[in-house]
């Protein structure tokens, strides 16, 4: 039974089996394997493209084998004189073939032949006369032709046990097969026909049968005749409903009834009691069918994409349970009875309603296949079920230790582009109001609370929005300039409010792409589902007219926005439907089609993403809210619009989310003086402030982990060099982040200058020597350091001690100097130029590359003079080139990021600002950024290699762990659409303009 959409091992495990025992069978027979001349396996595209179809001669002598195996040899006929040649012949195999009929010369291997595959020919017809010559067969294989009917003559073979007539043109099935007493396997599936055919309730041996993928409507009432059966499968077969016969298919073992309209099971259906493997998604479910719950056998149960709002406490009942996916239903809670299943190995629960989970869940730690995404998770709060079963665990241990306490808090984040208004809108919203009625003012301006700092840039302040109820925003003040696009991706979390903050008073329709449309596709592709609300600013600066047709256009503009990017998913998810509906082979006919190719697995992979892409759309709350900063009153408005917006509990249920206190307290402490000052904090600091909230040591792993998830600071478990350390202090991060990211050269210098005036008192090991300094010494160091600067905006570089200067102000210990380093270099923002793997430098000075700062168009080529161009060799040697290619938006800072990603996997790299060349071992690679030119040129990021012909697995490796890098870091986008391709380079070599792309996929 081919091309099964059902994700269920043991089904194929099942299938696996079988397949083995017949090829353990077959495995005391004498066999033949015959390629035609020339025809190179795997090349099939190539020998399609031949004008003659290949031949092959039989090697003399054979007469005594008994398998012959002539399959995917583009053959059109059999060799001459095999029929006489084969005597012995049992089992014959022209799979992947072009034949069109039968080849006359079977019929006379008839009286010996047990076994014929003819699959993915090109069949339209069976000749009648070899059909019937073939008696003895007890296995026959049509699938994948064009057969649009089948001989009367195949009801003759009375022998034949397993048929496998699927993928074809099937309208009706002849009356004489039922006949076919012996028959045990029937596939029929992904044909034509409109009823179930009676014929096949004759077949009292059947035991497995597949009937998906035609338009059966329903079936009928004496299907309990087939009482041998065990495996049916009956997907996409518009159903509809079944008939209660069908609950006397006693033996039945597994059932695939996926999309089928169903929306209930008739009142008997318990009586399959040998049930172990069920699958109900995609079907019409509005109730969990209570007839499922006495089959206590049942192991695998798959009721994805219904309409279930809850699940039954009696489901516990079903103890074997192995696998259970409830995904996409509208399940509001989970029966506390769920934790019973603990044999449970699968637990999809995806895209639901869920807000809490029963106690004690953390009990089935069996689990390994996990899904919890999308669901208004409270308690625990999404980003403890993120991490697992284990963590579920931890925390409602917890929570039996300490009280629960709610703690209402919300990231707000504004964004938009550069003096648009956000900083003053900010200072605005959070300070006590301007008609004097709320007087006693906030005390916590600042979170965590730190001294006043002078930089500018991206800044995080706290707003207590409502002091009864306590409800706080965390607001995120994302400078607009681009310089900060590579660090501001870190700030755009799930679960937060953004406020896109637009100029009403510049604002002008042909602008609406850069302050409004980029910032939106930016946000939607990292948090899909993202609440966005747009402010208008600079409301007093405009007429009244003026107002509102500005924010008429800005609605109008997104409207018109969404539509086009939800169209051109939608085409997109249709070329892949017609790619599936096309067939594996016929998609592989051709490298022009679509997909060509690609597996169906991963068409479904794709297809599932772009329904994912096309569900989650940002959730952007309308109309354009214009304020004026000087209008209490317009402000007043738009607090109390924030504030209804985030008390709203289908879209903020993050605000109502359960802690336990002990990790409440543990928060609050870290931001307490005098802790709260510091730049970071050990583990045993750490540790010590846990005991305080009551955690003992073992428990505190997992209060720090949530902290990290929920993005209130930074605790890096997983790596060596940071997990001893607890970055509390984000206000002070953030502050030393935009040191980095603020390219002015004067304030640069300003700083550097400011750095160096207190030298000499500090533990600056590596920094110049410095007495006190004469004018002449002063002038020549301003120079010095005004070509560090230089360096740094054109390249990227920086020595250690200059960066030092630049932080004194920030970071005074040296100790604190190196962690920042480690830790800016985890993040992704620079890297170290000539640190040895593993090892402290031997004294020299570290050089550090920022990549987001390198302005030369081409990569130095210094790196490549013993190296060789590849611009140059790409017609010697072979090129391999992976192109990934964005069409609606290009992640900000992603090159950047993927830059510093490689460094420990290549050297002698020379860095430009599109292109990076560099070496894997001895094998050359080249990394480049087009950035889109217009709408028909995509943004594309692309990796090559070369290595001559034989040895192109070279290149392969080369590129490998680079495209894993890529991979992951593009997980960080979930709601970014690209595609990958792979080049041929042959096209090339042919004179052709542009390669030919073939899907990847991986
Ligand atoms: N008249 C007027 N000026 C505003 C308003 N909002 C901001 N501004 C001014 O616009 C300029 C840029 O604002 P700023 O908050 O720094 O923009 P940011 O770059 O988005 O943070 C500043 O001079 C603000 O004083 C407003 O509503 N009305
Ligand atoms: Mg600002």
């Amino acid at each position: 039974m081919a091309g099964k959409d059902s994700g269920n091992l043991k089904t194929v495990r099942l299938w696996r089996d079988a397949a083995l025992r017949a090829r353990k069978l077959r495995s005391n027979l004498r066999q033949l394997t015959l390629s035609a001349a020339g025809g190179c396996p795997g090349a099939g595209a190539e020998q399609l493209d031949s004008p003659d179809a290949p031949q092959l001669v039989l090697p003399a002598n054979i007469g005594d084998i008994e398998v012959l195996n002539l399959g995917n040899n583009g053959l059109e006929e059999v060799p001459d004189g095999l029929g006489s040649a084969l005597g012995s012949l049992r089992v014959l195999v022209l799979r992947r073939n072009r034949f069109a009929r039968l080849p006359p010369a079977v019929a006379e291997l008839g009286h010996h032949l047990t076994e014929l595959d003819v699959s993915h020919n090109r069949l339209t017809a069976l000749g009648a006369e070899v059909v019937s010559a073939l008696r003895e067969l007890r296995k026959l294989n049509l699938s994948h032709n064009q057969l649009p009917a089948l001989p009367a003559q195949l009801g003759a073979l009375a022998h034949l046990e397993e048929l496998d007539v699927s993928f074809n043109r099937l309208a009706h099935l002849p009356d004489s097969l039922s006949c076919l007493f012996r028959l045990r396997t029937l596939d029929v599936d992904h044909n034509q026909l409109t009823a179930f055919p009676r014929q096949l309730l004759q077949l009292a041996a059947l035991e497995e049968l597949d009937v998906s993928s035609n338009r059966l409507r329903g079936l009928p009432e004496d299907i309990s005749a087939l009482r041998a059966l065990k495996i049916l499968w009956l997907s996409g077969a518009e159903l509809g409903t079944l008939p209660s016969g069908f609950c006397e298919l006693a033996s039945l073992e597994s059932l695939m009834l996926d999309n089928n309209g169903l929306q209930a099971l008739p009142a008997q259906f318990s009586r399959l009691q040998r049930l172990k493997m069920l699958n109900l998604s995609s079907n019409l479910f509005e109730e969990f069918p209570a007839a499922l719950l006495p089959l206590a056998g049942l192991e695998e149960l798959y009721l994805s994409r219904n309409q279930l709002t809850s699940v039954p406490s009696l489901i516990s009942g079903l103890g074997r349970l192995l696998t259970l996916w409830l995904d996409n239903n509208r399940i509001r809670y989970l029966p506390d009875s769920i934790v019973e299943l603990t044999g449970l190995e699968e637990l999809v629960l995806q895209g639901n309603q869920i807000a809490v989970l029963p106690d004690n869940f953390g009990q089935l730690s069996r689990v390994g296949l996990w899904k919890i995404k999308d669901n208004p998770l409270i308690q625990p709060p999404y980003e403890v079920c993120m991490k697992g079963i284990p963590y579920i665990a931890a925390y409602q241990k917890e929570l039996a230790h300490s009280q629960p306490a709610v703690q209402p808090r919300l990231k707000l984040l504004l964004m938009g582009h550069k003096a648009a208004g956000k900083t003053l809108l900010r200072h605005c919203l959070t300070e006590e109001r301007v008609d004097g009625n709320q007087g006693g003012g906030d005390k916590e301006k600042s979170y965590p609370p730190a001294a006043p700092s002078v930089s500018k840039g991206i800044e995080v302040t706290s707003w207590t929005a409502d002091a009864s109820r306590g409800l706080r925003f965390i607001v995120y003040d994302l400078a607009g300039d681009e310089s900060y696009e590579v660090i501001q991706p870190f700030f755009l979390s799930p679960g937060a409010l953004y406020v896109l903050v637009v100029n009403l008073a510049t604002y002008e329709p042909p602008r609406f792409p850069t302050t409004v449309g980029s910032f939106l596709h930016r946000v939607g592709a990292r948090v899909p589902h993202a609440v966005v609300c747009i402010v208008g600013t600079h409301a007093d600066l405009c007429g009244e007219r003026e107002l509102e047709e500005k924010c008429l256009d800005i609605h109008r503009q997104i409207a018109l926005q969404e539509k086009h990017d939800a169209e051109g998913l939608s085409r997109l998810a249709r070329v892949v439907d017609e790619a599936l509906a096309r067939d594996f082979e016929l998609r592989s006919a051709s490298p022009h089609a679509a997909y060509y190719g690609v597996s169906d697995k991963n068409l479904r992979r794709r297809k599932a993403h772009f329904q994912y892409l096309l569900n989650h759309r940002l959730q952007i709350l309308s109309p354009v809210l214009p304020v004026s900063c000087r209008d209490p009153r317009q402000l007043q408005r738009l607090r109390d619009k924030l504030l209804s917006v985030a008390e709203h509990r289908e879209i903020f249920p993050n605000l109502h989310r359960v802690l336990p206190r002990s990790w409440q307290v543990l928060e609050e402490l870290h931001f307490q003086p005098p802790q709260a000052q510091r730049l970071w904090l050990s583990w045993w600091d750490s540790a010590r402030l846990g005991l305080q909230a009551g955690l003992t040591e073992d428990r505190l792993q997992s209060a720090l982990s949530y902290l990290h998830e929920s993005g209130k600071l930074l605790y890096f478990e997983d790596s060596p060099a940071l997990k001893e350390h607890v970055f509390h202090n984000l206000t002070r991060l953030i502050d030393i982040l935009n040191v980095f990211f603020q390219r002015d050269p004067s304030l640069l210098l300003h700083k550097l200058l400011l750095g160096t005036s207190g030298e000499g008192e500090g533990e600056g090991e590596s920094s110049p020597p410095a007495a006190a300094p004469t004018p002449g010494q002063e002038l020549l160091r301003t120079t010095q350091l005004h070509h560090y600067v230089e360096g740094f905006l054109l390249h990227g570089l920086l020595p250690a001690h200059v960066i030092r200067l630049l932080l004194k102000p920030h970071v005074q210990a040296q100790q604190d100097f190196q962690l920042l380093l480690e830790l800016l270099e985890k993040m992704g923002l620079c890297y170290c130029l000539n640190k040895p793997k593993g090892k402290p430098l031997n004294g020299s000075t570290a050089w550090y590359k920022f990549p987001c700062y390198v302005q030369n168009d081409v990569p130095h080529a210094e790196a490549w003079i013993n190296g060789t161009n590849l611009a140059g060799q790409s017609f010697v040697a072979e090129q391999l080139q992976i192109e990934y290619s964005f069409p609606f938006t290009f992640p900000p800072g992603l090159f950047a990021r993927y830059s510093v990603q490689i460094n420990s996997h290549v050297v002698h790299r020379s860095d430009g600002k599109l292109q990076i060349f560099a070496y894997r071992g001895k094998v050359p690679v080249v990394v480049s950024y087009r950035p889109a030119k217009g709408v028909l040129q995509p943004d594309t990021l692309s990796i090559a290699s070369h290595a001559s012909l034989p040895n192109i697995w070279t290149a392969w490796q080369a590129i490998t762990p680079l495209v894993e890098e890529l991979n992951v870091l593009l997980q960080e986008w979930p709601g970014l659409h690209y595609t990958v391709h792979i080049l041929c380079s042959k096209c090339l070599k042919r004179g052709s303009p542009n390669p030919h792309a073939f899907p990847a996929t991986f």
